[in-house]
C-alpha cells in the first residue's frame, strides 16, 4: 500500500494545550508520525511517496476562503502582536458564541483566533500551516492515486484533521485531510463516497461539512459525546438533513467498550455504507480506542487491529486510510501498522 507522507509534519510541534486552567503537554505530538513510519519500515510496508504539490483549490472546495487566508497569516500575525510571542504556542481566549456576530471579520488577531476555532487545546505554532497544508496535498496524492485504480492507500500525516470543520479549528485538527479527500473523490469523477470515522472522538468537522450532502456519507464509531471530548455533536439522532437526510449515521459508545461491541458497530456502519453504495470508502483512521490511550476510554488491544484492518479489507471498497488521532505513543505505530496490514492481506 503506498504512503502518502508528510515529511513537513514536525513543523507542527505544539508545546502546551490549555486544560482544566492549567497549560499542560501537547499530546499531539511529532514522534506518534515517526513511530508509525518506523513500523512501516520494520514490517517491510513502507511504499512511501513524498507530498506532491499541494493543490490551495482543493483545500478550498471543504474551507471557507477567509478560514485559509487566516490559517495561512495566524503565526506571523501572532508575533507581530508582540515578538516575544515567537516563543509561545498561540492559543484562542474569545468566542463568539449564540448572540455575537461571525459574519463580521475583526481586525484583532485575538478575535479572529476566537471566530475560527472552538477550544483552547489546539496550539497554532511557526509551521503549523505548512504541516497541515502538506497533510491537504498527501490526501489529494492519496485520492489521485485511488481515481487512477489503486486499491488503497495511507496518508500519514500529523496534524490530524477529523475535528476541523469548514471554517473552524479545534480537537488538534486544522485542515480536515479526510474532507478533502472525499471531496477530491468525487470531483475526480465517483459519484457517491464514504466516509468512516473510527477515531475514538466522533468527526465533528467531517460530519458538519457533509451533513446537507447526498453525495458524500458520514459514518462514525465514537466515545459517547455525553461524557466524550467533543461533546456538543456526535449524538445518534443526527442523521443529516436536507439532500443529506439519512447519509449521517452516529454510533456512539459508552466509555469502557470492548472491541466486542466495538466491532459490532463498526460492522453495522459498513453495512449502512454498502447499502449507499459507495464506491470508494475514506478510513479516518484513530487509534486513541486502544486501551492505554492517554486522553480515551475504550479497551481495544494491539490484535485487535488485525481484525479492524481485516474488516476493512473484506469490503471490496477502495479505501484510503488517514491517520488520526491516538496517543500512546509508543504503540501507535504497531497498531496502525496492524491495520493496514491486515487490509492488505485480505484485500490483496
Ligand atoms: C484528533 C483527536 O483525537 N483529537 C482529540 C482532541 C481531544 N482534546 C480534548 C482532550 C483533552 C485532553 N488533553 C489533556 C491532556 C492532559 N493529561
Ligand atoms: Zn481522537
Amino acid at each position: 500500500m503506498k504512503t502518502f507522507y508528510n515529511e513537513h509534519h514536525s513543523l507542527h510541534h505544539g508545546r502546551h494545550e490549555m486544560f482544566r486552567g492549567k497549560l499542560v503537554p501537547c499530546v499531539e505530538v511529532p514522534d506518534r508520525a515517526d513511530f508509525v513510519l518506523r513500523e512501516l519500515r520494520a514490517r517491510g510496508l513502507a511504499d512511501i511517496v513524498s507530498a506532491p504539490d499541494v493543490d490551495p483549490a482543493a483545500i478550498e472546495r471543504v474551507h471557507a476562503r477567509r478560514y485559509v487566508d487566516f490559517l495561512s497569516t495566524a503565526w506571523d500575525e501572532w508575533v507581530a502582536l508582540d515578538p516575544a510571542n515567537a516563543e509561545l504556542d498561540a492559543l484562542p481566549s474569545y468566542w463568539p458564541i449564540r448572540t455575537f456576530r461571525s459574519d463580521v471579520l475583526p481586525a484583532s488577531f485575538p478575535a479572529r483566533m476566537g471566530l475560527f476555532s472552538y477550544d483552547a487545546g489546539s496550539p497554532i505554532t511557526a509551521g503549523t500551516w505548512t504541516a497541515a497544508r502538506q497533510g491537504a496535498a498527501c490526501a489529494v496524492g492519496a485520492a489521485d492515486h485511488l481515481l487512477q485504480g489503486g486499491r488503497s492507500a495511507f496518508v500519514l500525516t500529523r496534524p490530524p484533521g477529523h475535528h476541523a470543520g469548514h471554517d473552524f479549528f479545534g480537537g488538534y485538527c486544522f485542515v480536515n485531510n479526510a474532507a478533502v479527500a472525499a471531496q477530491r473523490l468525487r470531483d475526480g469523477g465517483l459519484a457517491r463516497v464514504a466516509v468512516l470515522d473510527i477515531d475514538y472522538h466522533h468527526g465533528n468537522g467531517t460530519q458538519a461539512i457533509f451533513y446537507e450532502r447526498g453525495d458524500v456519507f458520514f459514518a462514525s464509531v465514537h466515545g459517547d459525546p455525553h461524557t466524550e471530548y467533543p461533546y456538543y455533536l456526535g449524538y445518534a439522532d443526527e442523521r443529516g438533513s436536507g439532500a443529506g437526510a439519512d447519509c449521517n449515521l452516529n454510533l456512539p459508545l459508552p466509555r469502557g467498550t470492548g472491541v466486542g461491541r466495538w466491532r459490532e458497530a463498526m460492522a453495522t456502519a459498513l453495512q449502512a455504507i454498502a447499502r449507499f453504495g459507495a464506491e470508494a470508502l475514506v478510513v479516518s483512521l484513530g487509534l486513541d480506542t486502544f486501551a492505554d490511550d492517554p486522553i480515551a476510554g475504550f479497551t481495544l488491544q494491539s490484535g485487535d487491529y488485525l481484525r479492524i484492518g481485516d474488516d476493512f479489507g473484506a469490503t471490496g471498497l477502495p479505501t484510503l486510510f488517514v491517520f488520526e488521532g491516538g496517543y500512546a505513543v509508543a504503540e501507535v505505530g504497531v497498531n496502525t501498522v496492524n491495520v493496514l496490514e491486515a487490509f492488505k492481506q485480505r484485500a490483496g
